[in-house]
């Protein structure tokens, strides 16, 4: 019997509205993660990507991951992890996970498949892992599952993890393989991208997203609201799997009023008085989407009066925009990829600097001289 703790789009480092105390949120959600781990005694730790925010985390970000990589080193707890999309380094560089390998953080699956196969009193489970496959090497991800379909044979407790949209888990435009894709003689796919909580147990194999543990995104609020924010607790005996979601406290509550000119007040306290049980230690953060003509400046004003809320600035969407055709999208990437959607590689450009240099204008204007070629 294997125990292990299933986490995910962890974005260490993720700095939201220039904000301490959020990039401090998502440390807080990962060390919880890792709190439950050793509490729960598990065999390892499977981590489906994006462990950090970008393929270059700031020395604090690294400095967080290394202070819980020494905690579970020490409780004897390995992790087997794979690169997301915001982690994997562009060019030559050297994945930032990877200096923690002496700390039994084993990174897997840098070019494709990798396999390996963790053992416990004379009883082995493998573990098989794609790091992200996007652009260039998407055209192999098929392939890929192809051959970790194959290498799980003969094995009756195994774990496939990647890190890539499935259709019917994102819209359908950012889907990157489809259901039956998937190896189907895994115990267990554990998923990461998609940042909403999913799990299907009703075919083998049991499928999970186990989600990301701080919000990215509005996006992700509706699910919150819903499930909450987790990591899944996995047993394998003999191939046969069980889940158990484990909530964390430490996510900061988060909600979307839409709402419209007349009503916010109304419907921002109505939120307030259902919700408020959920707030916990920290103070909530709300988005005010109002659609219809509204003066931005007093519903501004109207919003101080709630010292216990952080209020983003507020979106105010005129009558005529169809808020359904808006882009639903994950990140800044995609909204750059739909405004240069007829010139790709100046999206392609844009989002480069963007990732790179994370709001530091120093280090954009350094990546934009090396691109022309001009050193200083
Ligand atoms: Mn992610």
């Amino acid at each position: 019997m294997f125990k292990f703790i299933h986490m995910s789009d962890t974005h260490l480092g993720s700095r939201m509205y220039m904000s301490d105390e959020r990039e401090q949120d998502f440390y807080d959600a990962f060390q919880e993660a890792i709190d439950i781990s050793v509490r729960e005694g598990v065999d390892f730790i499977v981590h489906s990507g994006d462990l950090f925010d970008t393929w270059s985390p700031s020395n604090l970000a690294l400095s967080k991951f290394r202070d819980s990589a020494l905690a579970i080193r020490d409780a004897g707890i390995p992790m087997y992890l794979i690169m997301g999309d915001h982690d994997r380094p562009k060019r030559a560089d050297y994945p930032a996970a990877e200096i923690f390998n002496f700390l039994g953080i084993r990174l897997l699956g840098r070019e494709g498949l990798e396999t390996t196969i963790h053992q416990k009193n004379g009883e082995e489970i493998l573990i098989a892992g794609i790091s992200n496959l996007k652009g260039f090497r998407r055209s192999q991800l098929l392939e890929e599952y192809r051959k970790a379909e194959n290498s799980a044979s003969g094995f009756s407790n195994s774990i496939l993890i990647s890190h890539q949209a499935i259709t019917g888990f994102l819209y359908d435009e950012a889907c990157e393989a489809k259901p039956s894709d998937l190896p189907a003689n895994y115990s267990y796919l554990a998923f990461g991208h998609v940042h909403d909580w999913a799990l299907k147990t009703d075919a083998r194999p049991v499928f999970s997203y186990a989600g990301s543990t701080e919000m990215k995104s509005t996006r992700e609020i509706r699910s919150f609201i819903r499930y909450g924010k987790s990591v899944n607790v996995v047993s394998i005996d003999n191939g046969s799997v069980s889940v158990e979601r484990i909530p964390l406290k430490s996510v900061r509550f988060q909600y979307l009023v839409a709402t419209s000119p007349g009503s916010y007040i109304t419907d921002i306290e109505e939120a307030i008085s259902k919700y408020s049980g959920r707030f916990g230690n920290k103070k909530p953060i709300f988005t005010v989407r109002i659609s219809g003509t509204a003066d931005r400046d007093k519903v501004i004003s109207d919003l101080k009066k709630y010292d216990g809320i952080i209020f983003r600035p507020p979106e105010i969407i005129p009558d005529h925009v169809d808020v359904e055709t808006r882009p639903g999208m994950e990140n800044m990437s995609d909204y750059i990829g739909a405004y240069f959607r007829d010139h790709p590689e100046l999206s392609e450009l844009v989002t480069e600097y963007y990732r790179n240099a994370r709001g530091d204008r120093e280090a954009a204007i350094k990546a934009l001289l090396e691109r022309l070629g001009v050193s200083e």
